[in-house]
């Protein structure tokens, strides 16, 4: 698939002082991550575990508190929606998040602000450019455990308010051709609406890199000892997809995304990266990958590009 550059009109950092897409994060979602950092939100307790992850949760963290910013804007493959892509536009949600598969792992209590006027503003900007999206305004809505993992490993504070996107399933109705041509769209609409804004925003893509994972836990979960890639190949893809982030080659990274997500089931399906890297017209300096590692199986890397303005 050919990208195409955005016109000037859109261009990342606009000229008139308006809002800006400040960085963008790889930023994976295992609720395992938030077990072994044992913040006083969730329910089970950790004795430790995934220690290069969390560490490189730690520097990027480090890295983007150097970076002035307003919100964060994060996209879940784990709120699936299927006629559009939604966005919560609800200023307070407050419940319990319980992972469906891990509940064991994570019962999280949350309590989130969200910046309605950001989200109004990308679901306007979804309509003039004709993408399928509805505002998601019931105060009782459940936020999914990625978002929440996401948001807490990013910022444990949860000072600043967020924007949540969900992930429309057009990869599975139709293919992922049509899900990176929906995702690039998606990028524009969520540049402009930051631009009009007049906010710095941090997009976070939620998402782990290959995704076949072991099918049976070890008896003590954080038990590293466990702890692997599932196969060699997948490690393989991984690392391509990394050189092609520290290289600053993003474009042929994106372009290779189908062929990446149907080898390594990747949840790239959802559109994420291609949605964030669209976003940020295709950043060409070295990303900054903090660290890589496996959990239950699965490659995740905590990854940001910063965009100097
Ligand atoms: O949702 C996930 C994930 N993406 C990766 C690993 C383990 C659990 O949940
Ligand atoms: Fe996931």
């Amino acid at each position: 698939m050919t990208s195409t550059k955005s016109d000037s009109s859109t261009q990342l950092n606009s000229k008139f002082g308006e809002g800006a897409i400040v960085a963008g994060c790889l930023a994976p979602h295992p609720p395992h991550l938030v077990y072994a950092e044992n913040p006083q939100q969730n329910e089970p307790k950790s004795e430790c575990g995934w220690e290069t992850l969390r560490w490189a949760y730690e520097s990027m963290r480090e890295s983007l508190s150097k970076i002035e910013h307003d919100v964060l804007v994060i996209l879940s493959p784990h709120w699936r929606t299927y006629v559009g892509t939604h966005i919560l536009a609800t200023p307070k949600l407050k419940s319990l998040s319980v992972d469906p598969i891990f509940p064991h792992l994570f019962r999280y209590h949350y309590d989130i602000n969200v910046d309605v006027e950001l989200a109004k503003l990308i679901h306007e900007s979804c309509e003039q450019k004709n993408i399928p999206t509805q505002l998601m305004t019931n105060p009782d809505f459940r936020v999914d455990y990625g978002t929440i993992v996401t948001g807490h490993m990013v910022n444990p504070s949860w000072n600043k308010p967020i924007v949540c996107l969900s992930t429309n399933c057009v990869s599975a109705y139709y293919n992922l051709e049509r899900m990176q041509a929906l995702m690039m769209e998606l990028g524009d609409a969520t540049r402009d609406a930051i631009a009009k804004s007049g906010k710095k925003a941090i997009l976070l893509a939620s998402h782990s890199l290959s995704h076949r994972h072991f099918t049976t836990e070890s008896e003590i979960p954080e038990d590293m000892s466990k702890e692997h890639i599932t196969n060699h190949a997948l490690y393989l893809w991984d690392m391509k997809m990394i050189k092609l982030m520290k290289e600053g080659r993003t474009r042929e990274m994106v372009d290779l995304i189908p062929d990446f997500t149907e080898q390594t089931i990747a949840e790239t399906d959802s559109g994420g990266l291609t949605w964030m890297m669209k976003a940020m017209d295709f950043p060409t300096q070295p990303a900054k990958v903090h660290g890589y590692g496996t959990v239950i199986g699965t490659g995740n890397a905590v990854v940001h590009w910063e965009n100097k303005i």
